[in-house]
């Protein structure tokens, strides 16, 4: 374990990869030994960056394209995924390297998908404690891929120090159907496609987000200006270094202000209280506990007990 623990920490790829197969095992053993080694581990940060949107916005052209870019500064770049859609179909996005190509090769990155068949909350937990691997793999930036459907979205957001959001150009004023409370989660979006033919329509949507953004309720952890809105393309590259730029320019106000550690804390306080929930509810799966619950259940629907009686009763049995 202490070799693991070493070798992670001079950022050795194949003890990174066998450290996060580690935390992704459901093996009680295993288990420990995750939990005994995310414990040892150094407290280094990177820049962790959760990134949305729908299919075919251009998310793994973005990242490619952005990746490249960061490695190119010298940056080291992880790439990580959460998928909701793994759970049923045990498929994961960024399975698709092919376009990721140049990125997943490239020593200064690495890119790991969505462990598949595991239940959402599950995958969450796996993505922030591998999060916490590559940190002390000594990566720069993480990146935190997910698709846009609502709950993913909120997951990612609560493990990100910035959260940005990909949308493609739209005509006319309508705004996509974003809703409101992903628009809140936002620190930046960026308006992809921004080239070409789009690229008209791509400064309209800007112009239409920039003015929502605004409408919304000030947050205490944002300087001036922000959230915003910004055209970028991952096909030409335009406006990449431009969002990098105010990517960084958020996160220094935000360190320099205190609410990076604060909304660090804030995340571990969540996370500790949704894994306690977690562990409340897997209790309710052990098989003692589902025939007697099975047995309850049926006595209430006779009308034999109350329902709150019971529920009362089946705690202080749980408790007991
Ligand atoms: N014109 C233009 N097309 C782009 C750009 N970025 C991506 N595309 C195209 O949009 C399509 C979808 O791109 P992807 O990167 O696969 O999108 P995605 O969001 O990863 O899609 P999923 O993995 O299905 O969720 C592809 O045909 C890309 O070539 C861009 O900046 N400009
Ligand atoms: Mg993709």
């Amino acid at each position: 374990m202490d070799e693991l623990t070493d070798e992670l920490m001079q950022g050795n790829r194949r003890a990174l990869s066998r450290a996060i197969t580690l935390v992704e095992s459901t093996r009680p053993d295993h288990r420990a030994r995750a939990l005994a080694l995310l414990s040892e581990l150094p407290d280094r940060q990177a820049l962790r960056i959760g990134l949305s949107g729908t299919p075919g916005v251009g998310k793994s052209t973005f990242i490619e394209a952005f990746g490249k870019m960061l490695t190119g500064q010298g940056l080291r770049v992880a790439v990580l995924a959460v998928d909701p859609s793994s759970a049923r179909s045990g498929g994961s996005i960024l399975g698709d390297k092919t376009r990721m190509e140049t990125l997943s090769r490239d020593p200064l990155a690495f890119i790991r998908p969505s462990p598949s068949r595991a239940e959402l909350g599950g995958v969450a937990r796996r993505t922030r404690e591998t999060v916490r691997l590559c940190e002390a793999a000594g990566f720069d930036v993480v990146l935190i891929e997910t698709v846009g459907v609502g709950q993913s979205e909120t997951l990612v957001a609560e493990m990100s120090d910035l959260f940005l959001l990909l949308l493609a150009p739209a005509g006319g004023d309508e705004l996509q159907g974003v809703k409101r409370g992903i628009m809140e989660i936002a620190d930046i979006i960026l308006v992809n496609k921004a080239d070409g033919d789009l690229r008209a329509t791509a400064m309209r949507t800007v112009a239409d987000y920039a003015g929502a953004l605004r409408l919304l309720r000030k947050r205490a952890y944002d300087p001036e200006g922000f959230p915003k809105a910004l055209p970028v393309s991952a096909y030409t590259g335009d406006g990449l270094a431009g969002a990098w730029v105010e990517m960084t320019a958020l996160a220094d106000w935000r360190r320099e202000q205190g609410h990076f550690a604060t909304r660090r804390a804030e995340q571990a306080r969540h996370w500790f209280t949704a894994e306690l929930r977690a562990g409340l509810l897997a209790r309710l799966d052990a098989p003692e506990v589902r025939a007697r619950l099975r047995e309850q259940g049926d006595a209430v629907a006779r009308g034999e007990a109350d329902p709150d009686a019971a529920a009362a009763d089946m705690l202080g049995w749980l408790n007991g």
